[in-house]
């Protein structure tokens, strides 16, 4: 999920630009039951002793614990790991002053008592590759964006063994954050509501971004969809940015110089697109950002174009590295019909007048506490007619609703993002598969 730099500070940025000066941006296995409903009816008969016919005792066919995902993904990543130990991302030493870390006992120790946050991240990470994979595998022009949304998060509940229906199950494991299908000019925040019948075109260029948690650790990451060459370049030059960008960050990098390399490298690239040459763009008020347990937007950011921020990543951070290129004007308004809402960290008691609103609140508590959700999330628990309540939680300032961002028409915006974990012995890009 996008954060964005408010107007104030892309202002700042400008003249912190002119003057040097710098700019802050704001920022298991327990369907194991043997088939034994047989034997039963065997043992029944004999009972009753009508039958005269040997006994003849099958083999018990003992269910197995499937060793393989399904297609649908519907097995639990739980049962393909049944010890627990799920696939590493990508891991990467430290460079420079910080070279030690990678075989110091002091770091080594650090990450060892952290085993339970490592183990959540794998296994939210897992499923992430898994049913993006499987999406990547069969979403294609015709589908309406929401079967592809419903594609994608059935099989990301279906692997963390929570459906989220029962009061609190979303909170143990789940969507980290609404599946955003954002659309050509649209760059992020993007979910179909009900009732919304867009289909996905031939000629669309689709970011796909949703969030994977487990016990509120969140893993961010998004890719692009094209399914036409004329759009290689474009996604190319994101990808290759957003690399750059995780291959920047480590303790101590400064925010505002990984901007910088993630801005030159994405705009080395141009794109021809139907007989028109486009630069492509990093968009300015669109960053990266730190991950807190059930908070998708920590206090940092990482600026995808150059400034003068000189935040540093420390040990122990989690950071999103998004990148968005575009071929029109570089940068975002709200844009459509928001689907996207998230209850704030910080807000203080608020005396809520309007009952819908004070039912809404304690749906949204019980279910998501601070989690981004959508609207269909809220259909799908049974709530209904909650709009006017919704609203008044957003104007409150107790929810914040997230619009679509998006460039100007016509254009074309394109998306890669990974979630790295800033170890004490080496940085961990969670999210890494063999697809980006
Ligand atoms: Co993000």
């Amino acid at each position: 999920m996008a954060a964005q730099v408010p107007t104030e500070a892309l202002k700042e940025l400008k003249v912190a630009e002119a003057n040097g000066k710098g700019a802050k941006p704001e920022p298991a296995a327990d369907d194991d039951h043997g088939d034994d409903s047989d034997d039963d009816a065997e043992d029944n008969a004999a009972a009753t002793g009508a039958a005269k016919k040997k006994k003849k005792r099958k083999p018990k066919k003992k269910k197995k614990n499937p060793t393989a995902q399904s297609e649908p993904p519907r097995v639990k990543v739980s049962q393909l790991f049944p010890n627990g130990t799920y696939p590493k991302g990508e891991e990467v030493e430290y460079k420079d002053e910080n070279r030690y870390r990678t075989t110091s006992e002091e770091k080594r120790h650090l990450d060892n008592i952290n085993t339970d946050f490592l183990t959540d991240y794998r296994e939210a990470a897992e499923i992430h590759r898994q049913v993006r994979q499987y999406a990547q595998k069969v979403v294609r022009p015709g589908q309406t964006l929401t079967e592809i949304a419903e594609t994608i998060e059935d099989g990301v509940r279906a692997l963390t063994g929570h459906d989220g229906l029962a009061e609190g199950d979303a909170m143990k494991a789940g969507m980290g954050f609404p599946c955003g299908l954002s659309l050509n000019h649209c760059a992020a925040h993007y979910t179909p509501n009900a009732g919304n019948k867009m289909v996905l075109q031939q000629e669309d260029v689709m970011k796909v971004d949703f969030g994977v948690h487990v016990n509120g650790r969140i893993v961010d990451s998004a890719f692009t969809m094209a399914f036409e060459p004329k759009y290689d370049n474009l996604l190319q030059a994101v990808k290759e940015a957003t690399n750059a960008g995780i291959r920047e960050a480590g303790i101590d990098a400064r925010v505002g110089e990984i901007g910088g390399v993630i801005q030159e490298t994405m705009e080395s690239f141009e794109v021809e697109i139907d007989g028109t040459t486009y630069p492509v763009k990093s968009i300015r008020n669109l960053t990266g950002h730190t991950i807190l347990p059930y908070s998708i937007h920590g206090t940092k950011a990482v600026p995808i174009v150059k400034s003068n921020d000189q935040t540093k990543m420390e040990e122990g951070d989690v950071f999103a590295i998004e990148t968005f290129g575009s071929t029109g004007n570089g940068y975002v308004r709200d844009d459509m019909e928001v689907s996207h809402y998230a209850k704030n960290t910080d807000v203080q008691h608020v005396d809520l007048r309007l009952s819908s609103a004070k039912s809404l609140l304690s749906v949204i508590n019980k279910n998501f506490g601070t989690l981004p959700f959508c609207r269909r999330y809220l259909d799908r628990l049974g709530q209904e007619k909650y709009l006017l309540g919704l609203n008044s939680l957003v104007n409150s300032g107790i929810v914040e609703a997230y619009p679509p961002l998006c460039d100007k028409k016509g254009s074309y915006t394109a998306q890669f993002e990974h979630t790295i974990l800033i170890r004490p012995t080496v940085k961990e890009v969670i999210s890494r598969g063999d697809d980006y």
